[in-house]
């Protein structure tokens, strides 16, 4: 095993909360990765680089060893399953809400619910152990819209503000999981790897418990 670590990133909204707290902890990109096409990069550390990649396909690149570690919403690494993966330490930011949700003030019609999602595991899962019949549906954008079109009884999302399920005429049921975005490792890694992975999760760490001091005393 090569001594250099890659760390990959979720692309979108986890990338722009990593990148700061990455830099708290002093990793830092050795230019600017939204300026570039390139997947690859190097930082001002030797021996990391970081790929930027679909949130959905991180867990993958390290479970499957070809990053070591990652960075991940809760969310999609429950719909992935944790096998091959440690999950060290939470990273505390892009938190929101995995929640049922449906048209304001309707109720379940059919005996067998029908659920659009992109969660499809976790929801099955979830009416499972609820007890609830349901028939879940494999959606891949804007959820929001299968009931307005009678697609679906009810939808698994990410809910965070409320907004966008009140822009369309519903609200949140039940709490499925609350979310946060997390780091996970490399299973092999994490023992091959040790001596120069755990300074660098520590470092995370000690970033992630600055900022929790910092809030605290805010909020004070
Ligand atoms: O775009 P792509 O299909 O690749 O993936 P994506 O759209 O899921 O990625 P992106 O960049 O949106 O990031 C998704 C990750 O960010 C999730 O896996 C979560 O871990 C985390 N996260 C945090 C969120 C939100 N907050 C969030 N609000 N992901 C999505 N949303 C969306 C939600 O799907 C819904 O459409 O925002 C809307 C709800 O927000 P409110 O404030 O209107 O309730
Ligand atoms: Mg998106």
């Amino acid at each position: 095993m090569s001594k250099q670590l890659i760390l990959a990133l979720s692309k979108g909204r986890i990338l722009d909360e990593t990148l700061p707290l990455l830099a708290e902890a002093g990793i830092v990109p050795a230019e600017d990765l939204g300026k570039s096409r390139k997947l690859l990069f190097d930082t001002n550390l030797d021996d990391v680089k970081l790929v930027v990649i679909r949130a959905t396909d991180v867990p993958t690149y390290v479970q499957l060893g070809a990053a070591d570690l990652g960075v991940a919403g809760k969310d999609v690494l429950l719909e992935h399953g944790a096998s091959g993966l440690y999950e060290p330490l939470d990273l505390e930011i892009a938190k929101c809400k995995l929640m049922t949700a449906g048209i304001d003030g309707a109720k379940p019609a059919r005996a067998r619910r029908r659920v659009a999602t992109k969660f499809v595991d976790v929801a099955r899962r979830y009416y499972a152990e609820q007890g609830i019949q349901a028939e879940v549906i494999k959606l891949y954008g804007a959820m929001e819209l299968a009931p307005l079109m009678n697609l679906a009884d009810e939808i698994v999302d990410i809910v965070d503000t409320g907004n966008t399920l009140r822009a369309n005429g519903m609200s949140p049921r039940e709490l499925i999981a609350s979310i946060s975005t997390r780091l996970v490792v490399n299973k092999a890694a994490m023992t091959m790897k040790h001596e120069r992975l755990k300074p660098l999760i520590a470092r995370l760490a000690e970033a992630v418990e600055r900022r929790r001091v910092g809030a605290e005393a805010a909020a004070r």
